[in-house]
């Protein structure tokens, strides 16, 4: 992983196209140093300190969206059977994917250990402990850790792994249903927020009730269109009701004197939202990362001609110069040539990159080239603006290419050989009368799957793709990852 071997490497070896995507995103992953594939346990990897760093930018706005009125914490990774077994909906979703710890050393533990797979069991016997009265509520905490689930699926790093390292689950505590229901509402929101930060284009959808989380009321979940059409949900909003706190006897001590139980919520998003990042705006080069969360921000190439001593000395005035106003920078001063620096920092996707030679600085500018393409001639005394400005533009341009790819992949259906067509290459929109039986139908003709009703759309009156029932009702379709 030394510069050199590294360099040597991303010269021989040609980023496959995007159109393969499963190649060029599995060959990304390597080539930009962000994730070792190549840990001897199915489903667990390794973060390269590069991926690492974009994880820590990433995680950050996470951090940023809900430390407003969350609590950061951290329970235990084990959770005892006795504990975990209690709420038998949870039970029925989860225990084929649970790992267990069933030894200390070289003797059998008398309670066995889960390792969580998710952290409710883990939780709420806690949270148990904490709430009172009406005046512990609403109680909002989430952490970041890592979770274990052994999925049969075919594994993919970032995308369905086994060890999940980057969980970021919250948990949320109210007195009534409604507000839990709010609470649902601020969680979809803040993701929202997020994703909008990413430059990722979203779907907002309430899944079907087969297909909640085990012991909610209902889930609403955010899913992005991938470059293959299919779909990837990265995030999603449980509303718990009092199942929960039924199992565990999570009572609070209302204003009237009665005791009553609470109402919960929790919601979670994982790596999926760096698989998200990287399938969404990269491209034949490579990485493309939006300048917020990019861990190298901006680039200095010298084009060493003429007086090398002063063209390197001026480049290093000018990284200082970034590094004062807080830009993350890097000034590539090898002995590659310019064009094979430009070919590693793009892979990397660095987002504004600076070109500065002998002409450059006669006439005081540098070349200043976007990620996106973009290419001009910005004057030294107002570099600081220029990137400032060229940040956001490239965040707008990002976004503004990832949704046109998005909205054409969507297209409104009305019957069930349409439907199948559109799923094919991406997301269709198909009048469903909402009944689970003509549902389960849909998903078995279709040969794809319900992604649940679009919220916060409003569509025409039209006949159910199964039983021909007129009303507004639609699904999301699409194939999932
Ligand atoms: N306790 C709730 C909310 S935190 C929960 O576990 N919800 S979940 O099961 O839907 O998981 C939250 C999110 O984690 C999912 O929406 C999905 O984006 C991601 N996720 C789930 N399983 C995996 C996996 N095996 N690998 C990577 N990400 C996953
Ligand atoms: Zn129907």
């Amino acid at each position: 992983m030394t510069d050199s071997k590294s360099d040597s490497k991303t010269q021989i070896s040609k980023l496959p196209s995007k159109e393969n995507f499963s190649e060029w995103y599995h060959e990304l992953l390597s080539m930009a140093e962000i994730i070792d594939n190549r840990y001897p346990v199915k489903g667990m990897c390794v973060w390269f300190p590069f991926g690492f760093a974009i994880r820590k930018n990433v995680y950050g706005i996470i951090r940023q969206l809900l430390d407003v009125d969350h609590q950061e914490t951290m329970f235990p990774l084990m959770i005892p059977e006795n504990e975990f077994m209690k709420e038998a909906q949870h039970i029925k979703g989860f225990e084929e994917e649970v790992y267990w710890v069933t030894c200390g050393g070289t003797s059998p533990l008398d309670v066995k250990l889960a390792l969580r797979p998710t952290s409710e069991t883990a939780i709420y016997p806690m949270f148990k402990l904490w709430i009172r009265s009406h005046a512990d509520l609403p109680l909002r905490i989430y952490q970041i850790v890592n979770t274990f689930r052994y999925e049969t699926k075919h594994t993919r790093p970032l995308i369905r792994l086994r060890e999940i390292t980057s969980f970021k689950e919250a948990h949320t505590v109210h007195e009534t249903w409604e507000q839990a229901a709010e609470q649902v509402e601020v969680a979809i929101s803040r993701y929202s927020e997020f994703y909008r930060r990413l430059a990722i284009p979203f779907l907002v959808s309430r899944r079907p009730s087969w297909d909640k989380f085990p012991g909610a009321d209902y889930t609403t979940a955010i899913d992005v269109i991938m470059p293959d059409g299919r779909t990837l949900q990265v995030g999603t909003a449980h509303h718990l009701g009092s199942t929960f706190a039924k199992t565990y006897q999570i009572t609070y001590e209302a204003q009237d004197g009665e005791q009553k139980l609470v109402n919960q919520t929790c919601y979670g998003i994982s790596e999926r939202c760096i698989a998200a990042l990287i399938s969404v705006h990269g491209d034949e080069k490579g990485l493309a990362l939006p300048f917020e969360v990019a861990p190298v921000q901006v680039v200095i190439i010298p084009i060493l001609l003429g007086d090398k001593q002063k063209v390197l000395a001026a480049a290093d005035e000018l990284r200082q110069k970034l590094q004062r106003a807080c830009v993350r920078v890097q000034l590539d001063a090898s002995d590659e040539r310019p064009g094979a620096k430009f070919y590693k920092w793009e892979m990397k996707g660095v987002p504004l990159r600076l070109e500065i030679g002998p002409r450059d600085l006669e006439k005081g500018v540098v070349t200043l080239a976007r990620r996106d393409g973009v290419k001009k001639a910005v004057s030294m005394e107002n570099l600081l603006e220029a990137i400032a400005n060229e940040a956001n533009d490239l965040q707008a341009s990002l976004y503004q290419r990832a949704e046109k790819y998005a909205l054409g992949q969507i297209k409104e259906v009305s019957s069930v050989e349409d439907a199948q067509d559109q799923t094919k290459k991406g997301v269709a929109i198909v009048p469903w009368c909402g009944s689970v039986e003509c549902g389960h139908q849909l998903e078995d003709q279709v040969e794809a799957n319900m992604l649940g009703e679009p919220q916060g759309q409003m569509f025409p009156e039209a006949a159910c793709a199964v039983c021909g029932k007129i009303g507004r009702g639609r699904t999301y379709m699409a194939r999932q990852y």
